[in-house]
């Protein structure tokens, strides 16, 4: 009895053991069709079809056109840009130039006003200046010289300063001579004509200051001058090529 007994536990095991490998094999089996299932997707990729392919490049195609066309938009703005800032540049430098043009003219113009200021204000002082070395009495104006020439030079002198060498009509005007207390040349000459004495206007000398014993040069002393300052007749006859200061006169008004 207990060899059937034991028996059929090995029956029962024997089945059990049959189950378990049956079931071990359908696992293992189980598993090699998961693992033939899985294998196809990473050892042999499926390839896209042709369709997706297709739209891919068409979208990629149309990103390309547009990348393009506002490329090109972007390009064309920019040179409309550039070209507008080129012509409003040049016509602010053509402003410019038209400015600064006008600022070399306003400079110049004023820079020549500045010259011709200058310039009359010199003159003008010059004659202040002259002014003040001339000296009013009874209706004229006189110059006394402050460096000596001859009788001729000292005429041009005069001259020049609108004057002529000195022409005494009165006693006044001798006495006015003779307080310089200068050697002076005085508007007299009888260089044409010995002993015709004229005044330099071409009058004749008629009222007559000379000094005790003059003239006495003759041929030799034709120009007249103030010596003897200290006595009323004052007048000698002189060489004319000696030098002396000498006295201009002219009207005081025209
Ligand atoms: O004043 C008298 C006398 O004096 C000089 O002669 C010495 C003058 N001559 C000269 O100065 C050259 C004279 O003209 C004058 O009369
Ligand atoms: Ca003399």
């Amino acid at each position: 009895m207990d060899q059937d007994y034991v028996n059929v536990d090995e029956i029962l095991g024997h089945h059990r053991r049959l189950k378990r490998e049956q079931k071990s094999s359908q696992d293992t089996s189980v598993n090699h069709e998961m693992i033939q299932i899985v294998q196809p997707e990473t050892t042999r990729p499926e390839l896209p079809d042709a369709e997706a392919v297709k739209s891919s490049c068409r979208a990629a195609a149309i990103l390309l056109g547009l990348l393009s066309f506002f490329l090109l938009i972007g390009l064309i703005i920019l040179g409309c840009l550039f070209t507008q800032g080129k012509s409003q540049w040049e016509m602010e430098t053509v402003t410019l130039q038209k400015l600064y043009n006008n600022v070399t003219r306003g400079r110049n113009q004023l820079q020549a006003n500045y010259n011709s200021a200058v310039k009359e204000r010199d003159e003008l002082q010059a004659k202040l200046q002259d002014c003040a070395n001339w000296v009013f009495f009874k209706g004229s104006l006189y110059y006394v010289s402050s460096n000596k020439t001859s009788w001729q030079n000292s005429r041009q002198d005069c001259l020049q300063r609108g004057a002529d060498l000195m022409i005494i009509n009165s006693q006044e005007e001798q006495n006015f001579a003779n307080q310089f207390k200068k050697y002076l040349w005085i508007g007299m000459t009888d260089s044409e004509t010995e002993g015709s004495w004229k005044w330099v206007d071409g009058t004749p000398v008629t009222t007559r200051y000379w000094n005790s014993g003059e003239p006495n040069g003759g041929i030799n002393e034709n120009c007249g001058q103030i010596k003897n300052y200290n006595s009323q007749n004052s007048w000698n006859d002189e060489n004319c090529s000696n030098l002396h200061f000498w006295i201009c006169e002219k009207r005081a008004s025209p």
